[in-house]
């Protein structure tokens, strides 16, 4: 695994870092920004530290801070440095406002990524001191929003989106329910409508409706209309909570519409109709019964919270 390795060559820390070979040498001759080893026949090897380092000094010169001005900071600085210009990057839609040092967190969690050192990802999505909420609304989240805005702007690859998305997966499930649900009554089936595979919203909210105290039942991804309707008679369920990122354009078997008229025509009245994502931000559902639809998570949890 890559991050168990020592050294390097030049051409490994280009294809780690993304840094072109010319100014590599420009940071290391003239600015004396690393400064790697040499073997006995002038090859340069570059440490772990090293390489860490070049995608740091990178990526602040990404976000327009000359090497002048970085070159000779230490690796903490460098963190600093990028905790404080990465906040706004971290806030596609309103998500709670990390702490500094949870912003320095996942800045060195997206340094790691960029490494592949999925060891050290891991460690950063560790809960440490925080509790759950804190946890999740301060470092999962923010970290899931960027993940976003990273497939986006393309600096992200495939296996890049499937790891990151197994280990937040992972650091959603670690954090322990509540044994006493002291919102028993509040009976919550969460789904994406079938063909629909995004579930991260979803594992999410329902991890904050467990927290809350609710009972909540997780069926997952690409849920058939029929089988949800029988579940959420079967459990008796006071809400359902759907979440739908594809239009059937881009992938679900059913507009949305459609999907949720069906559901509607089977369910009591008491069921709630509760809904979140980004297909669904762009769908008007109007059915007899209410519909909530839900942008974030924040009123989300208000919402449980208040009940
Ligand atoms: C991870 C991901 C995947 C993973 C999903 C893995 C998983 N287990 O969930 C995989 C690799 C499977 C995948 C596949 C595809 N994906 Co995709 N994917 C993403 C990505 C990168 C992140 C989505 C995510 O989970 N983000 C984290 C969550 C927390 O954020 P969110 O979903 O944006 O949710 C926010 C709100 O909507 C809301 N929310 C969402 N759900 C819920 C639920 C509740 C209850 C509440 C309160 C709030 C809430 O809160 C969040 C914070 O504001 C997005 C990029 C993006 N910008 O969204 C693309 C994206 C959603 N995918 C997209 C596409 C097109 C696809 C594919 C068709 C790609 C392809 N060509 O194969 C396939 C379709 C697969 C399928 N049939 O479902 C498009 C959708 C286009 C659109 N609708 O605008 C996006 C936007 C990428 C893009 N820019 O093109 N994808």
């Amino acid at each position: 695994m890559e991050s168990s390795r020592t050294e390097y060559s030049i051409r490994q820390v280009i294809e780690l870092t993304g840094v072109s070979e010319f100014l590599l040498r420009v940071w290391e001759n003239r600015y004396k920004a690393l400064q790697p080893k040499r073997t006995k026949t002038g090859r340069r090897l570059y440490s772990q530290d090293d390489v860490l380092r070049a995608r740091m000094l990178f990526e602040l010169s990404e976000r327009g801070i000359k090497i002048g001005q970085t070159a000779r900071l230490s690796a903490d600085e460098l963190n600093e440095l990028l905790a404080k210009t990465s906040t706004e990057r971290y806030s596609p839609s309103p998500a709670r406002r990390p702490s500094a040092a949870r912003e320095r967190t996942l800045a060195r969690l997206f340094v790691a990524s960029d490494l592949f050192d999925w060891d050290s990802v891991r460690i950063y999505l560790k809960p440490g001191e925080a509790g759950a909420e804190e946890h999740l609304h301060e470092l999962l989240i923010p970290a899931a929003l960027e993940l976003n805005s990273r497939v986006d702007e393309g600096s992200f690859s495939i296996a890049h989106e499937h790891i990151f998305t197994a280990l937040l997966k992972e650091a959603i499930a670690a954090i322990p329910n509540p044994k006493f649900k002291k919102r028993r009554h509040m009976r919550m089936v969460f789904a994406t409508p079938e063909g629909d595979y995004h579930e991260l919203g979803l594992i999410f909210a329902a991890k904050i409706a467990a927290l809350a105290g609710a009972d909540t039942l997780m069926l997952g991804p690409n849920v058939p209309k029929r089988d949800l309707g029988e579940t959420c008679l079967r459990f008796d369920a006071t809400h359902l909570v759907l979440s739908s990122s594809l239009s059937r354009q881009e992938g679900a078997k059913d507009d949305l519409l459609r999907y949720v008229n069906f559901l509607d025509r089977g369910l009591p009245a008491r069921t709630r109709l509760w809904l979140a994502g980004r297909n669904a931000a762009v769908t008007p559902v109007k059915l007899e019964r209410p519909v909530r639809l839900f942008e974030s998570f924040e009123p989300f949890a208000a919402e449980i919270n208040n009940d």
